[in-house]
Order: C-alpha cells, then structure tokens, then sequence
C-alpha cells in the first residue's frame, strides 16, 4: 500500500471499482491520476494507472469502431482544436459562446441537461475551432467539468472585470482547479494551457479593477481585457485562440494542379512532413517518394526530406 493516499483517493477508487462501463472506468482512472499526490512514493502506482488507462482507451476505440459512441462525459472533439470556457456564474461565458461562434451557430445540448456543455464552432480565417461553454466553477461542482478541463486543448478563464471581487474570482477559480490538480500558472509543473479574459470592459469600474489585477498577475497569465457586448478584442482574441492552439495548417497540392489554399490539413508545430503525409493516407508513409514544397520563405517547388518541419501555410505535393 503506498503511503499518504488521500480520502479522496480511496472514494475515486471504490467508484472505479463499482464502474460498470469502459467509459466509465475510464473517467475514474484519469480521476485517480488526477487526485494521486505527486512524488516519488507514488510513482509506481501513477504508472500503473497509466498503464491501465492507455488499456481502457484501447478496448474503447476497439468497440467505438462498432458503436461509434464518445465517452459519456466527454463533448466530442471537432475542428481544429477544442477550447473549454472556465468562471463563475454571470462572468460571461454564454454570452462569449455566442459571440464568437455568431456566424455558425450550433448549440447542441450535452447529456447533463440544462446545467450542461453548449457547443460551438469559432471560424477563423480558413479553419473552426471548437468552443464549449460550460457550468460554472464552484466547491460542488461535478467531477466531469473537470474532466472537460483536462482534455480542452486551452482554457479561457473568464472574469467579470465590473465586479469589485475581481481578484477574488481569480482565486476562487485557481483553488478549485488546484484541487482537482489542474494547474494554469505557467511555472507549475503540467500547467494547462490557458488564456485569462477580464469581459465586461465596457462598463466604467472595470478599468480600475483590471490595473490592480495586472499589477498582481501580469507576467504570470496572459490577459486579455474583452467586452462581449461591445466586441471589444474579439478579433484579437480569435487571433490568440489560434495561436495557444499551437497548431499549424498545411496544403496539399495534386501533381501537376495549381496550388489551391483551401481545407488544410491541421497539425500540431513542429510536424513534419511524413506525419503530414500520414495525415493523408496512411499507406504514404511507407510509398513517399518524395515532397514538394511551395511557402513564403523562399520554396518554390523544391524537394523536402520527411523531417523537414512544416510551417503554418507550407504547401506540398506528395509523390508515392
Ligand atoms: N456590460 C456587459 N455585460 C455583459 C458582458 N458580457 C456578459 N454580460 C452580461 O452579464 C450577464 C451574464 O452573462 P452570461 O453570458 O449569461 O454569463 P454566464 O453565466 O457566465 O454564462 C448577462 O446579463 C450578460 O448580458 C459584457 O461584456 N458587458
Ligand atoms: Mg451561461
């Protein structure tokens, strides 16, 4: 029995124990390893838990293939990147859901019902992201909110900057995160990629509220000062969402056709060609002869090696 399991601990366990689906079980894994102290004497047992988890996911995907089903307490991910808005009640959120989401509007009720995940999908230039308002963070709050944390591929923790407790939501937020072992200040070890928006920049407090916030987290968080209901930063924001996505978009290009600048295939920075062309078809993994590539930094159809790392907008043209 390894030592200092919290209580806590013990209860995620027992559930686990008691779970009677793949999914679920799976939910109780990642619970356990979120819960499960963080050193040396437990190193062990988080391997463990790791190791059954890449199990679950396994047998999932196996029977996924013939139900086609997403885990029960996941909203499934579409586009080119998952981002999850975090704050209390009233800071917002569905207001920012909306904004953002304007043009395609797709609010889709989750398995929890009116305390639920609403879903929408953000364009940006040529791409959609996905933006998932959630219920509000509180002591009480479900263990399947942060779940939906945990798999966003970025945060956007929104603040109502009006409000005289501004400060206060910060910490009400980080202590319930911290909990639950989600980390967002960037020094932390496992830290979750996130922004910090200050909304409600249009009414007048919210100015002399937000400089007394930046003196205590500028350098810790990105900030971004927002309105929902002037639009103020919106653009700015996108542009942000896209960059913390740290995504790439890449062209394919047919033998012998025009380049045509649409439908990127979406990768995370620092991919290569070869997994871009896995991206494709797997079989071109092992058929590439050889890359093409067009960009702005100077390629005008020269061949690239397989490691070559792509850039945002590249554009090539596989030859199998
Ligand atoms: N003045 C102002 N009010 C806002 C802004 N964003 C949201 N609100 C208001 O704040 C309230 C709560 O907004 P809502 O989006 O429902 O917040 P949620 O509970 O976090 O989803 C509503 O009355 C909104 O109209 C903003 O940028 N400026
Ligand atoms: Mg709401």
């Amino acid at each position: 029995m390894p030592a200092n399991l919290p209580p806590q601990y013990f209860e995620v366990e027992k559930k686990y124990r008691e779970a009677k689906t793949l999914q679920e079980k799976l939910f109780y894994l990642q619970e356990l390893l979120a819960v499960i102290p963080k050193h040396k004497g437990t190193e062990k047992l988080q391997a463990e838990l790791k190791a059954k988890i890449s199990k679950t996911k396994e047998l999932m995907e196996k029977s996924k293939k013939s139900t086609g089903s997403t885990a029960w307490y996941q909203v499934e991910r579409q586009g080119a990147g998952q981002v999850v808005l975090v704050g209390l009640p009233n800071c917002g959120k569905s207001s920012l859901l909306n904004i953002l989401t304007r043009t395609n509007v797709e609010v889709a009720p989750y398995p929890f019902t009116t305390t639920s995940f609403q879903v929408g999908m953000m364009e940006y230039e040529d791409i959609k992201i996905q933006i998932v308002d959630t219920p509000p963070v509180s002591e009480g709050a479900p263990a399947w909110l942060y779940a939906a944390f945990r798999f966003a591929d970025l945060l956007l923790i929104l603040l109502d900057a009006s409000s005289d407790n501004l400060l206060e939501q910060m910490e009400i937020i980080k202590k319930e995160l911290d909990s639950r072992n989600i980390f967002i200040e960037r020094e932390k070890p496992e830290f979750r990629n996130n922004l910090i928006l200050l909304n409600k920049m249009d009414i007048n407090k919210s100015e002399e509220n937000s400089e007394i916030f930046l003196e205590f987290y500028e350098g810790k968080f990105n900030v971004l000062k927002i309105s929902t209901k002037t639009g103020l930063n919106i653009e700015t924001l996108k542009q942000k969402i896209f960059e913390n996505l740290n995504i790439i978009r890449v062209y394919t290009k047919k033998i012998g056709q025009p380049v045509e600048r649409k439908d990127p295939i979406v990768l995370k920075i620092g991919a290569t060609v070869i997994e871009a062309a896995e991206h494709i078809h797997k079989d071109f993994k092992k058929n590439l002869k050889y890359t093409r590539l067009w960009n702005a930094r100077g390629y005008n159809g020269q061949r690239v090696e397989k490691n070559y790392i792509l850039q945002d907008g590249d554009i090539v043209e596989f030859h199998v």
